[in-house]
């Protein structure tokens, strides 16, 4: 078993149950890792995905080992047949390889470039690891995709849900670096699966995600309109698909700001972070206690727990 999207979850629902028991009694587990490792590898920077799922791994038992490509390994090639006389010292078919030989499970994170849409659609580096390791593939984030924040999002809202059927809304919001689509894209996929919200996605005219992941999910490019009556709203930058990379638009009329969470049901405000303060969100509202980002962070560990758990099951 990979978890490598969104795709991945039979049943929802039943994942979040399971993560929220998983967060009442994180060490139930602690012997089913036992002499397991987890390998984790980070072609980008990170903070929550790098601690929480080394701290679930953990929960469960397992040792870790984590590798920073960005500056400590070889540059990998990935592809096939190529004639290594540029860059890359080792290619990706010895390296999974032998990476395999060490760990149980691999993590990956690994961003979009933004510069060639092909490419990143492709999802080389965690293709190439799913083609060429033997052993069990996470994703902690990818070009096109970052299913553990998605499913630490699906736990949050269901402890913050109301009684009634729940209007949930992601909103794209100015940054000043041009970012990737992964999160956003999973948020989406997620919310696909969700039986009893309503989903509406607002943007800028000209921000679309790929519309094979948006299928038939609402768009609202009115985002005044789109927050009317809205019980979460979950705020996020990514950079134009369409003129792919791109920033088209910094309007700073997309800040989340405190009047506009006011045309809200009193929402919840969420954000995967790291936020740009001011940028993405004003200060008032990220303060206020209608945030649940540190929550939703908190959630990361529980996300990431149920997945090494189920494969770990999976791997005996
Ligand atoms: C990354 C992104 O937008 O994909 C990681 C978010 C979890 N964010 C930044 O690079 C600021
Ligand atoms: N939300 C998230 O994935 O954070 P990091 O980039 O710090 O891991």
């Amino acid at each position: 078993m990979n978890y490598t999207s969104i795709n991945d979850i039979d049943n929802l629902s039943q994942w979040v149950k399971d993560a929220l028991k998983i967060k009442k009694k994180p060490l139930k587990n602690k012997k089913l890792g036992k002499n397991k490792t987890l390998g984790m590898l980070f072609f980008n920077p990170s903070l929550r995905t790098r601690l929480s799922t080394q701290k679930a791994a953990l929960n469960l038992g397992m040792n870790v080992m984590v590798m920073n490509f960005t500056n400590e390994g070889w540059t990998l090639e990935f592809e096939d047949g190529a004639i290594m006389n540029k860059g890359a010292s080792e290619h990706i078919k010895e390296a999974a390889a032998v990476i395999s030989q060490y760990c149980d499970i691999i993590a990956i994170r690994a961003f979009a470039g933004l510069a060639d849409k092909e490419k990143d659609n492709a999802e080389t580096v965690l293709t190439g690891f799913q083609k060429y390791a033997t052993v069990p593939i996470v994703n902690m984030e990818g070009c096109t995709g970052h299913p553990l924040q998605s499913l630490a999002d699906a736990i949050t809202m269901e402890e913050h849900k109301t009684k009634h059927r729940q209007k949930v809304v992601l909103t794209w919001a100015p940054h000043p670096r041009a970012l990737p689509q992964a999160v956003a894209n999973s948020f989406v996929e997620m919310m696909q699966l969700q039986t009893e919200m309503d989903f509406v996605i607002t943007h800028p005219e000209g921000y679309e995600l790929n519309p094979e992941i948006t299928k038939d999910s609402k768009i609202e490019y009115d985002q005044n309109k789109a927050f009317e009556n809205a019980d979460f709203i979950y705020a996020k930058n990514w950079s134009n698909y369409k003129e792919y990379g791109q920033i088209t638009n910094s309007d700073p009329n997309w800040t989340v700001s405190a009047e506009k969470m006011k045309l809200t049901n009193n929402a919840k405000f969420m954000h995967c972070l790291p936020v740009r303060r001011n940028m993405i969100v004003t200060d008032e509202v990220i303060d206020s206690e209608n945030s649940i980002v540190i929550e939703q962070a908190n959630n990361r560990t529980y996300s990431a727990q149920l997945v090494l758990q189920k494969i770990l099951k999976n791997v005996k």
